[in-house]
């Protein structure tokens, strides 16, 4: 008999490290992790096995699925949107192709075992284009299905994604004699800008905030790369990771989309300036606009709708802005750089 495993990718990523502890402290199925990059030594004793290589390889998937029987898959793997503005075609491979790779992976795998296998996606509020900066204070909130006209490649591979999800979910080989059934339980959250106390992230455009509390911490200077007054969604990292916990947990029943918006807070940068002073009276945080990674960031919603989340499955976030800073990031980040 093949193991019953929980398949992560990109679990050496910021995501990755809250999720791995949070499904293992859960006791459920025994993990495996595919990432290019080795997990910190801390997660290897919650790990069932840890694989370092691509998801586009050849051999690796048909390897695990040799050995264990897969029951659910957390695709966090991805090329971040300003990496993937100068590597276009290395981003589509990896955020489309290895996600249409894994759909399949998955598909596979329910034939083989005849149970749904859960899929967990991180989309992304890069999903979203909003075409100018009117525009953007005008929508406000936007719900699931508007201004989905992203401009950047992550965030076109990021909604294309959803929608091949959905086909697997709900279309798979619907013009087959056998139809097959699609035995894919697609789930995605878009998710805001991502704030982790213990990582900091690389390759995106809402690394602004992240990069000034850190650096601030770090007795660094910053010099943030968009306007004082930009706003988008942020959330801290381990609401985020109940988020992702918690919709995987719900009743299929209760689901009225696969795709969910969620959001926690949405300061503008000289409001996340103002919570890092004060914690970090003496950081050094100075506002010199890169006007191309700006555009990206204004191209996305200054806040997003997230009922139909709070309803569905009851997403509600335990940390808003003030907390957030106070009792998660400040005490944490400055006990990181303090060792
Ligand atoms: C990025 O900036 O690319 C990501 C995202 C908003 O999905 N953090």
């Amino acid at each position: 008999m093949r193991k019953s495993v929980t398949l992560i990718t990109g679990a050496s990523g910021e995501m990755g490290h809250g999720l791995i502890e949070r499904l293992a402290a859960n006791g459920g199925s025994p993990i495996i992790t595919i990432d290019l990059q080795p997990l910190e030594p801390s997660a290897h004793g919650m790990v069932e096995r840890e694989c370092v290589g691509s998801i586009l390889e050849e051999h690796l998937l048909e390897r695990i699925l040799a050995e264990y029987e897969v029951n659910a898959i957390y695709h966090l793997a991805a090329i971040l949107s300003t990496r993937a503005e100068f590597t276009p075609l290395t981003a589509h491979q990896v955020n489309v192709e290895g996600t249409l790779k894994l759909l399949d992976f998955a598909q596979a795998q329910g034939e083989s075992h005849g149970r749904h296998v859960l899929f967990m996606y991180p989309s992304s509020i890069a999903a979203y284009g909003l075409p100018d900066i009117a525009t953007k204070e005008r929508a406000g909130r936007v719900a699931e299905s508007d201004w989905t006209m992203p401009s950047t490649m992550y965030g076109c591979n990021k909604l294309y994604c959803e929608h091949l999800g959905r086909y697997y979910a709900g279309h798979y080989k619907q013009l087959a004699a056998d139809s097959p059934h699609g035995k894919v339980d697609f789930r995605s959250i878009r998710f805001p800008g991502l704030i982790s106390a213990f990582t900091v992230p690389s390759g995106g455009t809402s690394d602004f905030a992240p990069e000034m509390v850190h650096a601030a911490a770090k007795g660094a200077s910053y010099a943030c790369f968009v306007r004082p007054d930009t706003r988008i969604p942020f959330m801290a990292m381990p609401d985020a990771v109940d988020a992702l916990i918690n919709l995987a947990l719900a009743d299929r029943a209760a689901l009225t989309r696969l795709v969910y918006n969620i959001g926690a807070f949405n300061p503008s940068a000289a409001e996340i300036r103002d919570l890092v002073l004060g914690g970090f009276p003496d950081a050094d945080i100075t506002f010199a606009p890169d006007l191309k990674r700006q555009a990206i960031v204004d191209s996305w919603p200054a806040d997003v709708d997230d009922t139909a989340a709070r309803h569905d499955w009851g997403f509600a976030p335990r940390y808003d802005l003030d907390r957030a800073f106070a009792e998660y990031l400040v005490p944490n980040i400055r006990k990181r750089y303090s060792n």
